[in-house]
């Protein structure tokens, strides 16, 4: 049975490859055999401030991004969130049924509101409105990386917490979907924090969009360790064991063999063939975003993702209204 596949990608620039690793090769991977709908999530993007024309720029350059990736939209819904108002009606509906107490504890949360008394209601919200894009379409599956873990459980509470109190046909209750490998790319220069779009050290990440000098230059100053041996040990090795993550991943050769293939040899010649095999993957995204940013039919199919999902939308929304007996239409 074809399932329907859910997930989303903020609009904030420096898209890098532990979203691709972690989630976006996943969207291609799943499009082939299910019902998939990818979006650009720009209203959760706006619960740190942003500028309204760089907003815009970024959400093209995540469609672009996602089609350069391989995303089909023949084969998968594409569209932008706030082109659909079901993702926030939904979002508030779901708010009341969602505990202060539980969003308190989001890690996500406390790490970005740092305790303060002045960030933003959104920010609180922001797991509730992942929710409901979820929720919105009846999703199966929702492909993420691990970060996203605590808020894919939030989602299935607050679904089976509805379901309880308005009847089990309200909402399909999903499940999260994480790669074996890539669902935690660390940062380059920490490996013990997560590779982030928001980190202040450009040489933390490597963005999908970066050239080839930026690439080694990240990768040859990434952190490790200092007893020489190319080994995959998470606790001991976490730099190491990240770098073989991402060769492996890159290149389809099991972490095993190239810890076999690199015995005995040195981090420099490992970090310069893993700098090859990055730019290679790399090089021929670059090349297909530039050419489907710059063309003029980019607009044309984010619009026609947002009226195709906008009805698949429909159909839940009318459930749900019906369901807490709101409007009368
Ligand atoms: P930030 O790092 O600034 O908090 P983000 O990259 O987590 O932003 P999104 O753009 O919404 O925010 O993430 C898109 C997808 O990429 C999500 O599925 C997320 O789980 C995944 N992802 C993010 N960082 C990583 C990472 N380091 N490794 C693997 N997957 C990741
Ligand atoms: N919260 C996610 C982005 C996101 C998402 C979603 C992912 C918003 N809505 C729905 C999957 C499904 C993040 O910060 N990475």
């Amino acid at each position: 049975m074809t399932k329907r596949v859910f997930s989303g990608v903020q609009p904030t620039g420096n898209i890098h490859i532990g979203n691709y690793l972690g989630a976006l090769k996943q969207f291609v991977q799943l499009q082939d055999d299910n019902d998939c709908i990818y979006c650009i999530v720009d209203l959760h993007a706006i619960t740190v401030p942003k500028d309204p024309k760089i907003l815009r720029e970024n959400i093209l350059d995540v469609a672009a991004l996602y089609l350069a990736v391989g995303l089909d939209p023949e084969k998968s819904i594409i569209f932008v969130q706030s082109d659909v108002s079901g993702h926030a009606e939904l979002a508030w509906i779901l708010m009341c049924n969602a505990y202060t107490g539980e969003l308190s504890r989001m890690t996500q949360f406390k790490d970005k509101s740092r305790n303060s008394e002045s960030a933003p209601t959104g920010l609180f919200a922001y797991p509730v409105l992942m929710a409901a894009d979820i929720l919105l379409y009846d999703s199966d599956v929702v492909p993420v990386g691990n970060d996203q873990k605590q808020h894919i459980e939030l989602t299935r509470d607050l679904a089976i917490r509805v379901n309880n109190k308005y009847g089990d046909d309200t909402f399909v209750v999903p499940e999260g979907r994480f790669l074996k490998e890539g669902a935690r790319i660390m940062a380059l220069d920490d490996p013990t924090a997560k590779m982030s779009k928001s980190a202040e050290n450009p040489l933390s990440r490597i963005s999908l969009l970066d050239d080839d000098a930026k690439i080694k230059k990240a990768i040859m100053k990434s952190t490790t360790d200092s007893d020489g041996l190319i080994r995959f040990d998470l606790e001991n090795k976490p730099g190491v064991s990240n770098l073989l993550t991402i060769y492996s991943v890159f290149s389809g050769t099991p972490i095993a063999d190239l810890e076999k293939q690199y015995e005995g040899i040195g981090y420099g010649t490992f970090k310069n063939d893993l700098v090859e095999v990055t730019s290679g993957a790399l090089a021929p995204i670059r090349k297909r975003f530039e050419e489907i940013r710059l063309s003029g039919e980019l607009i044309d199919t984010l619009k026609d993702g947002a009226e195709r999902a906008n009805e698949a939308a429909e159909i839940v929304m009318r459930r749900v209204r019906n369901k807490f007996g709101l409007g009368v239409r």
